[in-house]
């Protein structure tokens, strides 16, 4: 039976070897929400890109470019980190190609590429996800991709969620870090956002304005895609 294990910080992926694994990473404030969204919005493609330069650089290939740093659009791009910003008819992405840099999930995509397949996981597509890993039979890791090297709550409460879920047909209790995630979920899921309004994140984007951005991420199952990563592209 295939195993699902949870990497708490990109800091512990040395840990891990992906090789003939599945990494789901996951960044549910905001960037994999985004991402999700994006691409549900009609995107073509997605490039996840660590530092800002080489993200403004996809501006003369008639990318959209978005950045964020410290929870704020950096100056001179085109979105930032909001999902929102993929279902603005002011600016329509239907068929554009987007490149995105953010403060770690793109970070974590980035350290996630010896796996044998790196998704792009949220509360948004969480059915799709559970259905893809059924699908490949290998083990899954889900990378959480915290905040800065940090542990955070709303991605390993993410990484219960997908436990949950598989449990039947994976081993879900052979790590420490999947028995406590799953038991956060439990914890966690008669209010997600309830829950979720302590995390340290939440009150960094609701100092933003950022906080409708956290009542969309939490939603359940809004699309049913799965962000794939091939050839240094998310489709
Ligand atoms: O760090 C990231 O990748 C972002 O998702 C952080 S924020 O939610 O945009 O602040």
């Amino acid at each position: 039976m295939p195993s699902l294990d949870v990497c708490l910080t990109p800091e512990l992926l040395s840990l891990f070897d992906l090789r003939g694994r599945v990494a789901v990473v996951v960044d549910i404030l905001r960037a994999t929400s985004s991402i999700v969204t994006a691409l549900a919005a009609g995107v073509s493609h997605i490039v996840p890109l660590s530092e800002l330069e080489e993200c403004r650089a996809y501006a003369s290939q008639g990318y959209l470019t978005a950045a964020e740093r410290d929870g704020r659009q950096a100056p001179g791009f085109d979105l930032g980190n909001s999902p929102f910003g993929y279902l603005n008819e002011a600016l329509p992405v239907r068929g554009r190609a987007v490149a995105i840099t953010t403060t770690n999930g793109t970070r974590a995509l980035q350290l996630s590429l010896a796996a044998d397949a790196v998704i792009v996981g949220a509360f948004l597509n969480l059915n799709a996800v559970a259905d893809f890993a059924r699908q490949q039979q290998k083990d899954v890791v889900v990378v959480c991709a915290g905040w800065k090297g940090n542990f955070n709550l709303e991605d390993t409460v993410f990484a219960g969620a997908l436990a949950e879920l598989l449990a039947p047909d994976f081993d879900v209790t052979s790590s420490d870090a999947t028995l406590a995630a799953h038991q956060l979920w439990q914890q966690a899921k008669p209010d997600l956002g309830g829950y979720l309004l302590q995390s340290s994140h939440v009150r960094r984007l609701n100092s933003l304005e950022a906080n409708k951005d956290m009542d969309f991420c939490v939603r359940l199952n809004e699309y049913n895609l799965v962000p794939i990563w091939r050839n240094g592209q998310l489709v």
